[in-house]
């Protein structure tokens, strides 16, 4: 026998006996004896979360839950009332519509945590749309709130991710402390656009066309990649308790917002950002602040004013005090005091450069094109020599501190 033989045999031998192996396990083809017994997997096997059908709807035990459709809620209660822990919440791409007179669309009515709602929209609820200020721990991700008194509200300790909150009458996303707030993007609301609690992390956010604050943050966050336009009142507040704690805002942009651009407590650091076209100052900061790496341009008040114990270094603000508006490239008011480093800014087109109120301050290496009042700076302070270069082509100093006008 040949190789080829031995193979064809071998692999004959093996298909023969699969194939008995195969007959040997499969079922009898007749019908087993008496009456047909249902064969179905039930449904609660092949999808152990319970379905939402309609409204209102109450959760009383943990566990998942889905929305099956579009739903509608009723005149004088909330659409769905979570009232346990650990909670999931699947919108599946429906729609909670509120009629006139209901509440919340969502509403956890009582302390709990690890309450997590996703994928859908939340819209025309008298009250607020999605309602988890008594849940912490939790989380909310990909849910749209448009057209309620406030779009949605968190408490502590919680994910807030790619959400949308248009429209509403009121805030549009409030969170209580220590919240991550990522993706999320606010439009048109009737009062604040984004307003946290303190010790949030804030990211990637967008906040347009609100009637007040574009963000308002607690103390002690970290905002970071986001941008306030075209609100009512000032693009990005960090100051909103009696006793503020400094926040780190970093490459953000503020422009065309009725007041401030950017607005930060005492003791925050603004690196980075870009504050242009607002009604106020560009960028505005309290005591022992650092600002750097900044550019304003044509606010109508001061392209950044800071107190005292601060630095100011190495930003470009140009134009500001725009039209009728009166106002510095950099300014430190007279209440401002004293221990404020002004260094290496270049100003240009402000109806005054450098303008220092205060006294006990150091102002050097900076840049300021004629043109406005370049430095406008008060006895009892440290200047570097103000040297002109107007015209001058080639310049050259050995003194390292001066302020130059060009
Ligand atoms: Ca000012
Ligand atoms: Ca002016
Ligand atoms: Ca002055």
């Amino acid at each position: 026998m040949s190789t080829h033989q031995r193979r064809y045999r071998a692999a004959l031998f093996v298909a023969i006996t699969c194939a008995l192996a195969i007959w040997s396990n499969a079922g009898s083809l007749n019908p087993p004896p008496g009456p047909v017994a249902p064969s179905m997997i039930p449904l609660d096997t092949v999808e152990p979360r319970t379905p939402i059908s309609s409204l209102p709807f109450s959760i009383n035990a943990a566990g998942s839950y889905y929305v099956t459709d579009d739903l509608t809620g009723v005149a004088g209660q909330s659409g769905i009332t979570i009232n346990v822990s650990a909670v999931t919440l699947d919108l599946s791409g429906f729609a909670l519509h509120g009629v006139p007179g209901s509440v919340h669309g969502i509403f956890v009515a009582s302390p709990q945590i690890n309450i997590n709602i996703r994928n859908g929209i939340i819209s025309g609820w008298d009250g607020i749309g999605l309602n988890m200020l008594l849940a912490s721990s939790s989380s909310a991700e990909k849910v749209e709130t448009d057209d309620n008194e406030c779009g949605a509200v968190f408490g502590e300790d919680t994910d807030v991710m790619y959400m949308q909150a248009n429209n509403n009458s009121d805030d549009g996303i409030t969170t209580g402390q220590k919240c991550v707030v990522n993706n999320i993007s606010t439009c048109m609301n009737g009062s604040y656009g984004v307003k946290t609690g303190g010790n949030c992390t804030i990211a990637n956010c967008e906040s347009s066309m609100n009637t007040t604050e574009g963000f308002s943050l607690g103390d002690s966050c970290t905002i970071t990649n986001c941008t306030a336009t075209g609100n009512g009142g000032i693009g990005l507040l960090s100051a909103n308790s009696a006793t503020p704690r400094g926040s780190t805002i970093s490459n953000c942009t503020a422009s065309n917002n009725d007041s401030h651009g950017i607005a930060a407590s005492n003791g925050s650091t603004v690196l980075g950002c870009t504050s242009s076209g607002n009604g106020g100052d560009g960028i505005i900061v309290g005591i022992g602040c650092t600002v750097a790496n900044c550019t304003t341009r044509v606010n109508v008040g001061d392209g950044i004013e800071a107190g005292g114990n601060s630095r100011i270094a190495t930003n470009d603000c140009t134009g500001n005090g725009a039209g009728v508006g009166d106002g510095a490239g950099i300014h430190l008011a007279s209440t401002a005091g004293s221990g404020t480093r002004i260094e290496a800014n270049n100003v240009a087109a402000n109806d005054r450069g450098i303008d220092v109120d205060s006294t006990g301050n150091v102002i050097i290496k900076n840049t300021a094109a004629v043109g406005g009042i370049p430095f406008d700076i008060v006895p009892g302070n440290t200047v570097g020599v103000v040297l002109s270069a107007v015209g001058n082509g080639a310049f050259a100093s050995s003194n390292a501190w001066a302020n130059l006008v060009y």
